[in-house]
């Protein structure tokens, strides 16, 4: 690899490169903070990013993206009296002016303003984060209402399409490039068993029933930074699937990964549930900002996303396990296995909660249409 210090001495930081530290827990790409020094000044931070090509396979179509979304996010932020510098990701350019520079290996590198005072959280703590973590996704999903979806690039075809998610996984069993089938002979059951709901947001899709909008696709808590003193919603990071889809992508996959009791990764199941305060947490804060917007089959659909994305997102955990873990970062033997088996665990609680997770959705839902909660976080 490519020493980082010598990718960071292209980019325009402002000031003397004191100090370069690998950041953050994605399993994507390879992410550090980059520390400077400035004469006079107080020291500045940046995010110094290596994108993995291997899961965005067209990366200057994606930089298109981020830098036209991160754009148009901030002409809405500041139509709406916020703070571009700290609500809004700015591309750092390289001296020599690019959006990003490719290096002799193939790889693409790009730098961010670092978002001050303020923290991406690996779980939901007491409930107040997620609450926050909901306004902010409801948020992103209202400023971007009118962004013209067909001029975005569909950075990974099919990102949230589950039916072809499972044509994969189908694919990596029977490939068994690991030659670990066997051994997951549950798990594998436990997908087929659930076929028939993976087609049902997108033929719901396909008979106009859900709009197309613009969405996030990886609404992770760690993917929106809070205010470290106050805890309110700053900025939405990790723009790299922003992509036309559904509005139930966003809401499912934040409730599979903060609503859960454990770790996304924790190895005693016994741990792993869905949270109903949790869940109603997020509910609250995501309705508030955007429910008004949604019409009433995204909200009829929104219990049943955190089902459907829990268990997309485990069936991706296990095809990378079939596959040799080859696509997510692992830490650990088995890493992508035990995802999965949260992931899973998880699927089973949302059933035998389903009817709960409804109620709590009527209840917020019922809130909106009687205007007691429109955009209160300021
Ligand atoms: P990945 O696609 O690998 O998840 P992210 O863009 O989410 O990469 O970055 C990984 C982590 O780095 C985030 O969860 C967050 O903690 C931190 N991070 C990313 N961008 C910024 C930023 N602009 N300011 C502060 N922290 C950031
Ligand atoms: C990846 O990049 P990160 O860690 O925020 C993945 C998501 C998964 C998530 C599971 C581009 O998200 O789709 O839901 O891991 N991102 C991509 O934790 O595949
Ligand atoms: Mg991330």
């Amino acid at each position: 690899m490519i020493p980082v210090e010598k990718v960071a001495e292209l980019f325009a930081f402002d000031g003397e490169i004191r100090d370069i530290k690998p950041f953050g827990c994605g399993h994507i790409n390879d992410t550090y903070c980059v520390y400077c020094e400035r004469e006079g000044k107080p020291p500045v931070r940046y995010i110094l990013q290596r994108i993995n090509h291997h899961v965005f396979k067209n990366v200057s179509q994606l930089m298109e993206n981020v830098f036209n979304v991160t754009e148009y996010l901030r002409e809405a932020v500041i139509a709406e009296g916020g703070d571009p510098q700290r609500e809004c990701l700015l591309i750092i350019c390289t001296k020599r002016g690019a959006m990003d520079y490719i290096d002799t290996e193939g790889y693409c590198w790009r730098a961010f303003n670092f978002i001050e005072n303020a923290i991406s959280y690996e779980n939901a703590g007491s409930g107040e984060h997620f609450y926050y973590s909901g306004c902010a996704f409801g948020k992103f999903q209202r400023l971007l209402a009118d962004y013209p979806s067909e001029t975005l690039h569909e950075t990974i075809p099919n990102f949230h399409n589950t039916p072809v998610r499972y044509e994969t996984f189908e694919k990596a069993v029977a490939e068994n490039r690991s030659g670990r089938a066997a051994e997951v002979q549950k798990e594998i059951e436990f997908i087929r068993a659930r076929r028939p709901m993976m087609g049902v947001l997108t033929d719901m899709l396909d008979r106009g029933e859900l709009p197309l909008r613009v969405t996030h696709n990886d609404t992770k808590l760690n993917n929106v930074m809070l205010d470290d003193v106050v805890g309110k919603p700053v900025c939405v990071i990790d723009l790299d699937t922003v992509m036309p889809g559904l509005s139930l992508y966003d809401f499912g996959d934040s409730i599979r990964f903060g609503a859960s009791t454990a770790a996304e990764d924790e190895i005693d199941l016994s741990k792993v549930s869905c949270d109903l305060d949790l869940f109603a947490q997020y509910t609250k804060g995501y309705l508030e900002e955007c429910g008004s917007m949604l019409t009433a089959n995204e909200i009829r659909m929104l219990a049943f996303s955190a089902r459907l994305l829990t268990l997309e997102c485990g069936m991706r955990f296990l095809t990378d396990h079939l596959d040799g873990d080859v696509y997510f970062k692992i830490h650990r033997p088995g890493h992508n296995l035990d995802r999965c088996r949260t992931q899973f665990k998880l699927v089973e609680d949302m059933e035998k909660k389903a009817e709960q997770m409804e109620e709590i959705v009527r209840r917020y839902a019922g809130a909106v249409r009687h205007g007691e909660y429109i955009h209160t976080v300021q």
